[in-house]
Parts: C-alpha cells; sequence; structure tokens
C-alpha cells in the first residue's frame, strides 16, 4: 500500500492569512489529506510558516519587534486560524528551526561536493540613505516583462517573472522609498542550473501525463528558456548563516531553504512526537512515497524546476514530487 506524502506551500510568517491561501491550497490539500485517509493510507500531511528572507525583516522592522519575536507571534496567528478551519495537518512546523537548518546544511555541501556550487561576483542595488544592499522585497519597480509597477525585486506578481533586482525600471528602496541607489559589487554563491538541465528535464518529461497543466506548462516553459544559475545566498542578516569560509556574513536565500522546510518540518514533526515513524523514511530512498505538492501558480518555477534541481544534485535520492498541483488566482469582482 503506497504512503502519501502532502504538502501544502508553506505560507509566508508575515500577515495574517486570507481567502487566497485557503481556497489556493489549504483547504484543496486538506480534502485530498481526508480522502486518503478515508481510503486507509497512511498520510503524512504538513505544512507551516516560511519565516526568512526580506517580508519578516520588513514586517519585523515595522512593528518594531525583533524577528525572531515578530515570528513567533505570526506562527502562532496562522497556526490558530488554521485549527479554526479545522484544517487536518499532521503537524504545522516552521522553516526557521535546527532542524531544517541541519538539513539545509547537509543538501548545501552536497551540493557543494558534487560541483553545483559556484562563486560570483556580482552586482547589486545598493541604497545610500539606507546603508545597505537591497535584496530582494527591499527593493520595487516597474517589471520589466509586464509593465506592472510594483513588481518585487525577486519576481513580478503580476506575471510571475523571477526578476533579478538590478532588471527593475524605476527602482526605489521598500524600506525608505529612496531612489538614492547605486549598483555595487558583491559576491555570491550560484546553483549551477544548466549543469542540471538535461537530468532535470527528462525528469520533467516522465510527469506529463499526469501532472495538470497549469503545472506542466510552466515548468516547461522554464526548460524551453534554458535555465540560467541562481543565487542562493543573500546580504541579510536574518536566515541561516552560510556555512563556507568567505561566506559567514550571508544568509541563505529563503526560496533554498523554504522547500528543503518540507523536509525539516518533517523532521521537526518526528522530533516533537516519539510514536511518530522516521522522517527519513519518507524522504530518503522512499520507494513507497507518494508525494503530492499543493501550491499557488506563481510557486510553480521553484517546485518544478529549482528544489527538485537541488535535491537531483545531491546524489541522494530524496523524495521528489509525484503529483504537482499548481492553482490559479482567487480573484474577487472579475
Ligand atoms: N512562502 C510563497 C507563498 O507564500 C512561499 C511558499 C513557500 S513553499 C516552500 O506564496
Ligand atoms: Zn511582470
Amino acid at each position: 500500500m503506497p504512503r502519501i506524502l502532502i504538502t501544502s506551500a508553506l505560507p509566508y510568517v508575515n500577515g495574517i492569512p486570507h481567502l487566497g491561501h485557503l481556497v489556493g491550497c489549504l483547504l484543496p490539500s486538506d480534502v485530498y489529506a481526508r480522502y486518503q485517509r478515508m481510503l486507509g493510507n497512511e498520510v503524512l500531511y504538513i505544512c507551516g510558516t516560511d519565516e526568512h528572507g526580506t517580508p519578516s525583516e520588513v514586517g519585523a522592522a515595522k512593528e518594531q519587534m525583533s524577528v525572531e519575536a515578530y515570528c513567533d507571534k505570526y506562527h502562532n496567528r496562522h497556526k490558530e486560524v488554521y485549527k479554526k478551519f479545522n484544517l487536518s495537518f499532521d503537524f504545522f512546523g516552521r522553516t526557521s528551526t535546527p532542524q531544517n537548518e541541519e538539513i539545509v546544511n547537509h543538501i548545501f555541501a552536497q551540493l557543494d561536493k558534487n560541483g553545483f556550487i559556484e562563486e560570483k561576483t556580482i552586482k547589486q542595488v545598493f541604497s545610500i540613505d539606507d546603508d545597505r544592499f537591497l535584496p530582494d522585497r527591499y527593493i520595487t519597480g516597474t517589471c520589466p516583462y509586464c509593465g506592472y509597477d510594483k513588481a518585487r525585486g525577486d519576481q513580478c506578481e503580476n506575471c510571475t517573472k523571477v526578476l533579478d533586482p538590478t532588471e527593475l525600471i524605476n527602482p526605489r528602496s521598500t524600506i525608505s522609498g529612496s531612489t538614492n541607489l547605486q549598483v555595487r559589487e558583491t559576491k555570491h554563491l550560484f546553483l549551477k542550473l544548466p549543469l542540471l538541465e538535461k537530468e532535470l528535464a527528462q525528469w520533467v518529461k516522465t510527469k506529463e501525463p499526469y501532472w495538470p497543466d497549469v503545472a506542466y506548462s510552466i515548468a516547461q516553459k522554464w526548460l524551453k528558456e534554458g535555465l540560467q544559475e541562481r543565487c542562493i545566498t543573500r546580504d541579510l542578516k536574518w536566515g541561516f548563516s552560510v556555512p563556507k569560509s568567505g561566506f559567514e556574513d550571508k544568509v541563505f536565500y529563503v526560496w533554498f531553504d523554504a522547500p528543503i522546510g518540507y523536509i525539516g518540518i518533517s523532521k521537526q514533526w518526528a522530533d516533537e512526537n516519539p510514536a511518530a515513524r522516521d522522517w527519513r523514511s519518507w524522504w530518503l530512498d522512499a520507494k513507497d512515497v507518494y508525494y503530492v505538492q499543493f501550491m499557488g501558480k506563481d510557486n510553480v518555477p521553484f517546485h518544478s524546476i529549482s528544489f527538485p534541481a537541488t535535491l537531483l544534485g545531491t546524489r541522494e535520492n530524496w523524495t521528489k514530487v509525484d503529483y504537482l498541483k499548481g492553482m490559479s488566482y482567487l480573484t474577487f469582482e472579475g
């Protein structure tokens, strides 16, 4: 009998969950988990808060709290809301735990050992008024692809294109609104996706008969455009520090540690529940596990391309998604 692993995309800890989260991924995954349990299958259904990255730093600064206290506060809020909606998670964890850090460090070390990590000096936007680099959400501007004027430095919410902050038109600091910006050089680590492209394309191809069109076509679009090296480190304080000499003052990019968070949360669940089965039996050499992911469509590139490539590059047999459900956005009044 198969065992069914179900994950619902990990909502950013900042802000309060809204109807879009519920409709877009929490309810569908909950219904699916209940259905699988009714069939008598063993299910592990997990979710949790995504706590790293600029959204938490920005949010904590706004509320004048430490990032840790801010994350505790909103993690609990999320948990309470989902309890009220009677969602049947086996465990609702978080990405900022020592368990996740251990697995992130392990996966990074494997990638590095196998030659999939590269050091590069890049140009980044530096804000003179804020006296700091402005990664990802710390910078807002106009999307060069669709003209949306509130695009974030890492991704345009309107057309879902993943962006480099230096591409934005009329960029400004999200912190201060300042346009007094400079492009400066800084050293970062990159995941060499082009080296994994062929293997990844073969893996994606095997999903064609199964994945819904939304997910499969987004993955194909990315592969057709050709994969580029992705920067996996950031000049931030909040996050897992990078265990490599010369990079101790940087942290991993939130999109590097968040999907690994599914594994970290499973370990957290096992650590906190002595009766639980070994978390590895779900994630490593788990031949009888069928893995289903639920998410909004803007999350599909990370789950169909960068996360599977990350796992492939370890040369270990991590459980990869079998069925990827990407949902369209919920809209009101048209
Ligand atoms: N936190 C984005 C979102 O909430 C991101 C998902 C992570 S899933 C590993 O839409
Ligand atoms: Zn756009």
